[in-house]
């Protein structure tokens, strides 16, 4: 009697430790890329936190990612599950909800606390995720591009003021554009949200979590998550040749000085920083986020 009472009290306390302990069973993994709505959207001028403020409306014609090196891990340890596939995805017209990249089957249950990804340089290994315009998946992986994006900067009062005369002469420009070739991959890790470091595998269920890609850091006054202002006037006068169209030539060629340090946050640029170039590059090493305004402050240049 006394040995199947101790019987039944070590099967509860078994059973109650299953119930409470998330590292009893396995689970799924399911890893989407999303858009940020402001990619689907554009920006509007305006004077909440997320519009542009300095009058210009932004719209997205075009926004091809390379995506691809998915790791799931825990801290202290080599990443234990990989996608190592390089994929293409036309972000423009991928749904708010999603496409499913990678996905990971039989993950021990519980908390694995290091989510990795990449924005690759696209190459002929790159594959289409959906539908991918073929122009521009050629352009991609002929030019070893991470980011390709058409955007249309458009205000009725707007001006071009030119930075490389000292006197600042301003002509009218109403609508401008910019197709950018972004050759600029890096990889983004320690992704997580307020709540949770990485992702939590449920025992029999499946953690789905996203891989989201803002695109409003072009025109961030700094590279930090509170006090970011949103202003596209110095990218409109960055077009020397007043053509309308902001080339990467142009950025390139208009010093990071003009830049006003009371107004732009130079010192969170960590790296190299001489021209407009400089932080446009820098700004798309930080477009990967995670579930939507989650982040992975760990960035590397490819
Ligand atoms: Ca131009």
């Amino acid at each position: 009697m006394k040995k199947s009472i101790l019987l039944l009290s070590l099967i509860t306390a078994s059973l109650l430790t299953a119930a409470c302990d998330e590292t009893g069973g396995n689970g799924n993994i399911q890893i989407y890329v999303e858009p940020e709505w402001t990619l689907i959207n554009g920006i509007s001028p305006g004077d909440d936190e997320e519009n542009i403020r300095d009058g210009w409306a932004v719209d997205y014609s075009d926004f091809i990612l390379s995506i691809g090196e998915v790791t799931v891990g825990r801290s202290g340890e080599p990443p234990k599950y990989g996608m190592a596939k390089h994929y293409l995805v036309d972000l423009k017209n991928t749904p708010l909800s999603g496409q499913l990249i990678a996905e990971f089957t039989d993950v021990a249950s519980g908390q694995w606390d290091r989510v990795g990804y990449a924005l690759p340089a696209a190459s002929g290994a790159s594959e289409d995720l959906g539908t991918v315009p073929a122009d521009k998946a050629a352009m991609m992986k002929d030019h070893g591009l991470a980011v390709f994006t058409r955007m249309t900067f458009t205000k009725s009062d707007g001006q071009r003021c030119d930075p490389a005369d000292p006197a600042r002469p301003c002509t009218a420009a109403t609508g401008l554009s910019a197709a950018w070739e972004l050759p600029f991959p890096s990889r983004a890790d320690g992704c997580g949200t307020e709540l949770e470091t990485g992702l939590t595998v449920p025992s029999g269920g499946t953690a789905a979590v996203k891989l989201t890609i803002h695109a409003d850091h072009f025109f961030f006054t700094a590279f930090r998550h509170t006090g970011v202002t949103r202003l596209v006037q110095h990218l409109i006068d960055a077009d020397l040749d007043a053509d309308g169209e902001i080339t990467l030539a142009e950025l390139d060629a208009v010093p990071i000085t003009v830049l006003s340090t009371t107004i732009f946050d130079l010192s969170t640029v960590p790296e190299e920083l001489n021209t407009l170039l400089d932080y446009v590059r820098w700004a798309t090493i930080t477009l990967p986020h995670y579930q939507s305004d989650g982040g992975c402050p760990e960035r590397t240049p490819l």
